[in-house]
């Protein structure tokens, strides 16, 4: 009875505390005094767990996981977001719908706006207009970039991949880490989370500027766009890449947002928190995690998509037949190449990334040749990846849809794709990465095996089952895995 009473009262209390992240809790219109605040009783609550279940089993690891890419090993602390398998990720507990109808918008009734998504994963809260509106003016007054990285930039071929740009970029920025100097200074461990919070702000500000330049000097001859210190974060960035179609801007608010964050276990959201677990500060951090995000498998793929759909029209044409869709993809697939943009490490049904820019899609450009073409393909994919019968994922991902929205715009330079795609995760990485410090997790350094030591310890555990049955004693277990006999042998 008690421990029943204990179970409805500690449920009591998720319940309320999951309230917490679907309600505005504060007026303060700073976002770093409201993070200041909400520090000591998060990490009460980190170490409240730990006393209590430091313990607890989450799961048993499998040789199978091992090998296969650490595949649903729960082994990472991340605050900011879930990946839910069949329902897809949630922002603090907020579905992307939930954050299309909750969070500030430029526009009535518009996208949001990736400041207030920004606050939403930093805080766990829902901010207000106005918070997401002083973030907007603080980006603004952070954005000044030293000249070295424009040098910096200038010194690469103006063919350099946009993401080996962007990743230079970042680098020579590191001269300005406030942690780093700090670091050096001497620095009190509880403090870290403050300067890791100046560089990520900081860092986040700059990026547009830093990108927009990479795509004129790449694209458009190198002629530089001014900033509209009128216009919010998505809208300026596209404003300095050279687009002004208001209906662009809501797809860039869109864009940014959801690209943010997609918990903790992706190659660029895993390695941003890895390197940073060393004590790299944010911008050796950032750049660390883009070149992962500039991986064909990962962010790279709707660069990858594109073209895949470029080389169908160019095949084809637009007027494609589901057989011919079909036989296409067989040749893909035949070839030896993945189908872009199709399948998930994770999820297990349609990426809702996908769905909400198809829901743009439909609204703002049903008529697009391009699009129709992603629509005939949602049809077309996933019987043949089910056909091949190792896929485990046959629905399309947020990849899928991207490129297309952008080239209906006139952003067609599917090689820049990953760098959109990078200023955004950069959002979703950095505001975990000061929750990192502000935890004052530690070193990551997960353990590694040979396959002698798995083969032994596998041997092992058979033998001490066999044993156990014929009710003998366990062979001695020692650190490489071998047992007694086998020690020996
Ligand atoms: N086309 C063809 N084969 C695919 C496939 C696809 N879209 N998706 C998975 N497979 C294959 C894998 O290559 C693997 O084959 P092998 O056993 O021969 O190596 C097999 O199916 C099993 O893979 P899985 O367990 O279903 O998928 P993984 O977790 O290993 O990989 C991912 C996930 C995303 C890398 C993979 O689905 C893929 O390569 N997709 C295409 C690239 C892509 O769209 N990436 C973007 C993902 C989202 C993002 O990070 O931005």
């Amino acid at each position: 009875m008690v421990r029943m009473m204990r179970m409805l009262v500690d449920q009591g209390r998720r319940t309320s505390h999951n309230l917490r992240w679907v309600r505005h809790l504060s007026n303060d219109t700073d976002l770093k005094s409201r993070l200041a605040q909400l520090i000591p009783e998060e990490q009460a609550r980190l170490k409240d767990l730990k006393t209590k279940y430091g313990k607890s089993s989450l799961g048993d690891t499998t040789v199978d996981m091992a090998i296969g890419g650490m595949r649903g090993i729960k082994g990472m602390l991340w605050e900011t977001s879930l990946l839910d398998a069949d329902e897809g990720i949630r922002f603090r507990n907020l579905s992307i719908p939930e954050c299309q109808e909750k969070l500030p918008t430029a526009i009535p009734k518009g996208e949001p706006i990736p400041e207030g998504l920004f606050w939403l994963l930093v805080t766990g809260e829902i901010p207000t207009k106005e918070q997401a509106s002083a973030l907007t003016q603080e980006f603004k007054a952070r954005s000044k970039i030293p000249g070295h990285v424009f040098d910096v930039l200038n010194a690469l071929p103006k063919t350099a991949h946009p993401m080996t740009q962007l990743t230079s970029a970042i680098m020579a920025l590191q001269t300005e880490s406030e942690f780093a100097k700090a670091y050096e200074k001497g620095l009190d461990k509880r403090r870290y989370w403050d300067p890791v919070y100046e560089d990520s702000l900081n860092l986040i500000a700059k990026l547009p500027e830093i990108a927009a330049y990479i795509y004129r000097r790449s694209y458009k001859g190198g002629k530089s766009i001014e900033a509209d210190s009128s216009l919010d974060y998505s809208a300026n960035f596209a404003h300095m890449l050279g687009y002004d179609d208001p209906k662009f801007h809501e797809l860039m608010r869109l864009y940014l947002t959801i690209h943010t964050d997609h918990e903790g276990g992706n190659v660029s959201a895993h390695t941003v928190h890895l390197v940073g677990s060393a004590l790299s500060d944010p911008y050796l951090s950032v750049a660390a995690g883009m070149n992962g995000l500039a991986g064909p498998l990962h962010g790279l793929a709707n660069q990858e998509v594109l073209r895949w759909l470029e080389d169908i029209v160019a095949e084809i044409g637009t007027d494609v037949t589901t057989e011919q869709l079909r036989d296409f993809i067989w040749k893909t697939l035949k070839s030896g190449k993945v189908v872009p943009g199709y399948g998930h490490a994770v999820l297990r049904k349609t990426d809702p990334r996908y769905t909400c820019q198809r829901e743009f899609a439909l609204k703002h450009l049903p008529n697009d040749p391009m699009f129709q073409m992603v629509s005939k393909l949602y049809e077309v994919v996933p019987p043949i990846l089910l056909e091949l019968g190792k896929v485990k994922n046959p629905w399309p991902n947020v990849d899928a849809h991207s490129g297309v929205l952008l080239q209906y715009y006139g952003l067609k330079e599917a090689n820049y794709y990953t760098v959109l795609f990078g200023v955004s995760r950069t959002m979703g990485v950095l505001s975990q990465l000061i929750w990192d410090r502000a935890f004052g997790l530690p070193i990551e350094r997960p353990k590694s095996m040979t396959i002698e030591w798995l083969e032994n310890y596998c041997q092992k555990q058979a033998t001490n089952k066999i044993r156990a049955m014929m009710g003998m004693s366990n062979t001695n277990e020692h650190s490489d895995g071998r047992t007694g006999f086998e020690f020996f042998a």
